[in-house]
């Protein structure tokens, strides 16, 4: 096949001196950090939507960015032309994942069985191009809310045909995925939420939720699926508010429906931030309940208050991301994935390249960083000794639960005040962040 990127070589480490800006100054594959190479820590990901199907339209304007390999038609052969391309980048690239949407990727039909032929006939380029290239997919995931049927959600659609219609979606989905051996599988509720509560029924909407969420569940058993089952909460966009709002929100609803041992979080950088928390702390909440699964890599703009998605170039959320990222383990099935999208602006094929060299580059020192800061120690072993009460004496009762309120106050009668606190020292951690970017 000919080339669609002729001037573009595969994307080499050139080192931090490098002047080039189609090569890496940070992401060398196999250097070893931590004890696994890089790849293995960040297993990045190309997103198929953004990157391959995104126009650059916004709301005021149509598309800018008429890529050169695209005929503009919605046919099948121009989608699998499509994908020789995107392999041909990846590749370029150097990624070792992508990921997919159903609809990324195939076109849909006049029917769902048309729909399912569609999908079918581009599968089999993706297996080819995969075995090809040995680029292998992160996860696949099902478009439940371009079309016009999932105006009022999909599995919380108040009408059980959309129910119905989303359930074939993904069933096909996870097949597909399965077949293509894809290491995991996301929902993200695209418009499972409302626009006013005058028309819903909440709980009812949840249920139903959470009953299409235990229907996966069961059909992964059927067909043998093995990938992660991952949740990506979102607070709001498309709708006034989504009920996976944020990881907190999906923990408890998984909770409360019994699907907690079947999900994994995929936390997303820019959708923490439209819920007011940071991407650290969404981390730090999925990765204490044992759910801290993949992320999708990406940022706001810090004065635009709408999911932007942008490249994360930032080093200080990277290091941040990565501090959590290690200290619960790393990923397993997971990724860094690059959910995120070239500026309208930014119309040029090349400027594909030079978004994730700069995103790959940033996790790349976000890694190394978060790697020397947990070589140094200064920072756990201050919160180690900030918590130090809890390791003996009445600490360390409380926490086996060997004392109740009674026991405390004769403790506390006896000893008459608290040991005095000492200071949180906030300003000198930061300095001692500082010290290692
Ligand atoms: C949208 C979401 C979406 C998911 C996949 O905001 O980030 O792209 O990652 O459906
Ligand atoms: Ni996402
Ligand atoms: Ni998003």
């Amino acid at each position: 096949m000919k080339s669609t990127f002729p001037n573009i070589k595969t994307i080499a480490y050139e080192g931090p001196n490098s002047k080039n800006p189609l090569a890496f100054k940070h992401y060398q594959a196999d250097e070893i950090v931590e004890g696994k190479t890089m790849r293995e820590h960040l297993r990045f990901a190309v997103v198929y939507w953004h990157t391959f199907r995104g126009t650059g339209s916004d709301p005021f304007g149509a598309g800018t960015m008429q890529r050169p390999w695209d005929d503009g038609s919605n046919s099948v052969a121009n989608a699998q032309k499509r994908v020789r391309v995107a392999f041909e980048f990846i590749q370029k690239l150097g990624a070792p994942y992508y990921c997919w949407h159903d609809r990324d990727v195939a076109p849909e039909g006049k029917n769902l069985k048309e729909t399912n032929r569609n999908f079918d006939a581009v599968a089999k380029v993706l297996k080819a191009e995969q075995q090809r290239t040995g680029t292998k997919l992160l996860w696949g995931t099902a478009n439940l809310f371009s079309h016009p049927r999932f105006v009022h959600g999909a599995s919380t659609s108040c009408n059980a045909d959309v129910f119905a219609f989303a359930a074939c979606q993904v069933k096909k989905a996870m097949e597909v995925t399965h077949e293509l051996g894809g290491e995991g599988y996301t929902f993200w509720g695209g418009r499972e939420g409302y626009m006013t509560l005058l028309n819903t029924d909440m709980k009812r909407e949840q249920e139903h939720l959470a009953k299409f969420l235990h229907l996966a569940v069961a059909h992964k058993k059927a067909i043998g699926f093995k990938g992660q089952f991952y949740i990506e909460p979102k607070p709001k966009e498309p709708t006034k508010h989504q009920y996976d709002s944020d990881a907190a929100a999906c923990l408890n609803f998984l909770r409360e429906y019994d699907l907690l041992p079947h999900f994994k979080l995929n936390i997303e950088t820019n959708h923490a931030t439209l819920a007011g928390h940071t991407m650290q702390h969404d981390l730090e909440v999925a990765g204490a309940a044992g759910a801290l699964g993949s992320i999708d890599a990406n940022t706001g703009d810090e004065l635009l208050g709408w999911d932007t998605d942008q490249f994360p170039t930032n080093i200080y959320l990277t290091t941040y991301t990565m501090l959590s990222v290690l200290k619960y383990g790393g990923f397993k099935t997971g990724g860094v994935n690059f959910d995120a999208k070239v500026r309208r602006e930014s119309f040029e094929p090349v400027d594909l390249f030079y978004a994730h060299i700069g995103g790959m580059d940033a996790f790349a020192r976000g890694l190394k960083i978060a790697a020397a800061i947990r070589k140094d120690g200064r920072l756990a072993e201050f919160v180690k000794q900030r918590y130090s009460s809890w390791e003996s004496g009445i600490g360390a009762k409380i926490e086996a639960g060997k004392v109740g309120f009674k026991e405390l106050e004769t403790y506390m009668l006896k000893k008459g005040e608290v040991t005095p606190n000492v200071s949180g020292r906030q300003e000198f951690l930061e300095n001692l962040i500082n010290e290692f970017i």
